[in-house]
């Protein structure tokens, strides 16, 4: 009598535990690679077509005022993994570091995994994690599925990366797609590159399921050939139309005076794959490769729909679309990214909850949100707990159609300080002003060592891109001394509301030092908070440890 009360009292929780996994959603999170906020038809671009993410955005909440952490990609998408700020998670291209195993323990995908979500990885991978980053494995391991390339991808990924090869596309979205649907539907083509741990997704267990591009970064954007075997969505598309320069474009030859000072910011140390901004021609050229890859992106997110609603899984999913930054493509002169500025640092976040009542559909929130609240939001959606390392808020609340902020001021940084010619810097601001503060720029110059490498035979590449030990405490010195009473060399306020281009700074505006002075003790409160206590968790990941690592 008592075994059948002992079986009963098991089949009973069993059934609870299958009941409760149904009850979980299942996740997509989708993320694109340099994309700024205005690429979307929804956030404002009258050119590009993008009905599908559109929809995305109809039927659920596009947040408008959305900011990243780090304006590039290896930080940015670290600290959307664990839900950190760069100044805490420490691993940048200049860090000479990997995220530890501990770290990686408390990233969304692994806790996600250990409360018994099935996890798929699919696209490309941009964070060293790990004793020896990229070699390490270890992100080949944590996940039920990975489909993925470390590094760059290129337009055509099998060309890069071999885990591709058996794909029947040869482009990169339509391979992302073919492992998207491998992942979701049992019935799809089987991948024989991918890494799986199981035959087929398990039916009784909810899914989370990143998606990452690797466009439309200019890496892959650069590579895009118009190949005869290329969907003519990459080889007409755009191409007939006025293609208009944007607001505030200069052409390399027609700046008089840089934006931000000449000995602060080395234009002419920039990482050439951002010349093509230099040229109305360069610009349009790349503008509508961009555009290209943007309505590739969106077909995926259709043909993605289309799945989970063959499947009838859709109503039980949600999906999140965001980029890890933005990029400048020329506007007031400038090139490429890791700066403060909105152009760099504002993205567009979409979340589609199938199961939110009809208040929260179609919301455009113009909350103080950022990418690191990525990761808690999709454990508390999970009914996960959120472990307290991550620093993002959840902002599920706002999904429902909440009103309530979750914060008063965004904060923003770069750490990528290098011979490539950014300076240090950082930004406190609110829904209407903003605050930078630069450091002075002490980094070598590229562009010496492009000229020495060349005149002493040494690979070019070697001299640009190797990261050695005294990088680590280079970095390291960035990260701490802004709070160890390093002074600002040059300053900007902007009104965003007045001025969204940051065109007119009003530091100097004796009008506005009540604002300003509000902003800057602002940024003691944040940037204290963002370095949070404690040394990151991190490996030292340098060629003189791992002499073939990338970075
Ligand atoms: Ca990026």
């Amino acid at each position: 009598m008592k075994n059948t009360f002992k079986i009963i009292a098991v089949c009973c929780s069993l059934f609870f535990i299958a009941a409760k996994a149904q009850e979980r959603p299942n996740i997509v999170f989708v993320l694109t690679d340099d994309q700024s906020y205005n690429l979307l038809h929804c956030t404002g671009n009258e050119i590009v077509e993008t009905p599908n993410i559109d929809k995305l955005a109809k039927e659920g909440v596009l947040f408008t005022n959305a900011h990243v952490s780090s304006a590039i990609c290896t930080p940015s998408r670290i600290s959307i993994l664990l839900g950190q700020y760069e100044r805490k998670h420490g691993v940048n291209f200049n860090s000479g570091t990997s995220v530890s195993d501990k770290a990686w323990e408390k990233s969304y995908p692994m806790v996600m995994r250990k409360a018994g979500y099935h996890t798929g990885w699919i696209g490309k991978n941009h964070a060293p994690v790990g004793q020896g980053g990229y070699e390490s494995g270890l992100m080949e391991k944590s996940f039920d599925y990975w489909y993925a390339g470390h590094g760059h991808l290129g337009f055509y990924p099998k060309n890069r990366h071999k885990i591709f090869n058996d794909a029947i596309a040869f482009t990169q979205p339509e391979i992302i797609n073919e492992g998207v649907d491998d992942f979701l539907d049992p019935n799809a083509r089987k991948l024989k590159g991918a890494i799986k741990f199981l035959e087929d997704r398990p039916a009784n267990k909810p899914f989370m399921l990143s998606i990452n591009f690797n466009l439309p970064h200019s890496a892959s954007t650069s590579t895009m050939k118009m190949k005869p075997t290329d969907d003519a969505l990459y080889r007409t598309k755009y191409r007939d139309i006025d293609i208009p320069l944007p607001d505030n474009y200069i052409a390399k030859k027609d700046i008089k005076t840089p934006k931000l000072p000449a000995d602060l910011l080395r234009a002419e140390d920039r990482q050439a794959g951002y010349n093509y901004s230099d040229t109305p021609e360069g610009f349009k050229e790349r503008y509508i490769r961009q555009l290209e890859a943007m309505t590739g992106i969106d077909r995926l997110v259709g043909n993605l729909r289309k799945k989970l609603k063959d499947l009838k899984i859709d109503k039980e999913t949600i999906i999140i679309f965001t980029s890890d930054h933005g990029l400048f493509m020329g506007e007031q002169g400038l090139g490429g990214k890791a700066l403060c500025y909105e152009k760099t640092t504002h993205v567009p976040i979409i979340v589609l909850d199938p199961k939110a009542k009809r208040k929260a559909r179609g919301i455009q929130s113009d909350a103080l949100v950022q990418t690191i609240d990525i990761a808690p939001t999709m454990l508390a959606i999970a009914g996960i707990e959120i472990p307290k390392e991550m620093q993002g808020k959840d902002i599920s609340s706002l999904i429902k159609g909440g009103k309530k902020d979750v914060r008063d001021f965004v904060y923003t940084e770069n750490l990528w300080s290098t011979h490539f010619g950014n300076p240090k810097c950082e930004a406190v601001q609110d829904k209407e002003w903003k605050y930078i503060r630069y450091y002075k720029n002490t980094t070598r110059s590229a562009t010496q060592e492009i000229k020495t490498a060349k005149a002493m035979r040494i690979p070019v590449n070697k001299m640009l891109y190797a990261v050695h030990d005294p990088d680590i405490a280079y970095y390291k010195h960035l990260a701490e001394s802004s709070l160890q009473g390093e002074q600002p060399v040059y300053e900007e306020l902007y009104n965003l509301k007045e001025d969204p281009n940051e065109l007119h700074n009003l530091i100097n505006n004796k009008e506005h030092s009540a604002i300003l002075n509000k902003l800057k003790a602002a940024w003691k409160i944040e940037i204290t908070k963002a370095r949070g206590t404690g040394n990151p968790s991190v490996y030292r990941y340098t060629n003189d440890s791992h002499p073939n690592g990338g970075h």
